[in-house]
């Protein structure tokens, strides 16, 4: 599997990928242009879903998400069987998951394979990237004395070495409500880099009391914030979220990485359904 990753990372994927975005290189406004500095000197970037797109956009996505967070709690009420989750993170209730068809059609799709959201994630990463995963959460509040699972946890995301989730928080989210937190400089490249270390197939969920011993988690940055909270994060640095104790979380979140991905290789969560041509070449490459 390692081999694997660092054949496509080098060559096979992630060569012609990266000279598609070197010949031509997107012009980034200055909203962007931060985003990308900061997601280079911090690993995440924090601003409002407004500075990067107009009301209307706004708009519906919240209309997408009202209509999820009803289909969501009439299926918690009445037909738990109807939810859509993953053995063993049950918390977290999904829009989508795997295997949908998606299109423009749909608010957050739309907005995710954006040129806006795709100039930053490619320069980021200095290469096309694949949007790899589509979604919205609701996070289902769990027993203040429940023990945090899976993602709840610190860890680092396998897919990548370097790759850009996005996450809007679509209500207020407060302690209570599972906010996303960070360690700064743990993302491949900073200074906590060495703390098991990011490698395809890692160790990436030490235990918590051992890496908390080894990296201060009062230097975590704990995103509590208003709705449309607009978050960018490399998660391939420590991250965990979701332990929500008090109210629902609901956020959308998209994953952007490179080709060589060990998750794009082999999956994506959607196929796309529109014709290829609505879509420019970057947007095309991204989905499909
Ligand atoms: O739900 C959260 O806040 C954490 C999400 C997470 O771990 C991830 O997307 O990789």
């Amino acid at each position: 599997m390692r081999a694997t990753y660092s054949l496509h990372d080098r060559v096979l994927s992630n060569r012609s990928s990266r000279r598609r975005f070197a010949h031509d290189r997107p012009t980034l406004d200055a909203v962007q242009q931060r985003i990308v500095s900061e997601l280079e000197s911090d690993g995440y970037s924090l601003l409002q879903f407004s500075e990067l797109f107009p009301e209307e956009t706004w708009e519906a996505l919240q209309a997408q998400e009202r209509r999820f967070v009803e289909e969501t709690e009439t299926a918690l009420a009445t037909n738990r069987e109807a939810l859509r989750v993953h053995a063993g993170k049950e918390f977290v209730v999904r829009q989508h998951s795997y295997d949908v068809e998606l299109g423009t059609d749909d608010t957050w799709f739309a907005l995710s394979s954006s040129r806006r959201m795709l100039d930053i994630a490619n320069t980021y990463l200095g290469l096309w990237s694949k949007l790899e995963y589509v979604d919205l959460w609701y996070s289902v509040p769990q027993p203040l004395e429940a023990d945090r699972v899976s993602s709840q946890r610190w860890h680092r995301d396998f897919n990548d070495r370097r790759l850009m989730k996005a996450f809007v928080y679509l209500v207020d989210v407060d302690e209570g409500t599972g906010p996303f937190q960070y360690m700064p400089g743990s993302a491949p490249g900073g200074p906590h880099d060495d703390a098991w270390p990011w490698r395809p197939l890692g160790e990436n969920y030490p235990p918590e009391s051992e890496l908390e011993s080894r990296i201060d988690p009062n230097g975590a940055r704990i995103f509590t914030g208003p709705k449309g909270t607009l978050l960018f994060c490399n998660t391939a640095g420590f991250h965990r979220g979701g332990f929500a104790t008090s109210k629902p979380r609901v956020l959308a979140t998209a994953t952007y990485s490179s080709p060589a991905s060990l998750a794009s290789l082999s999956d994506r969560s959607y196929t796309y359904t529109g014709s290829s041509d609505e879509l420019d070449p970057v947007a095309r490459f991204a989905v499909t």
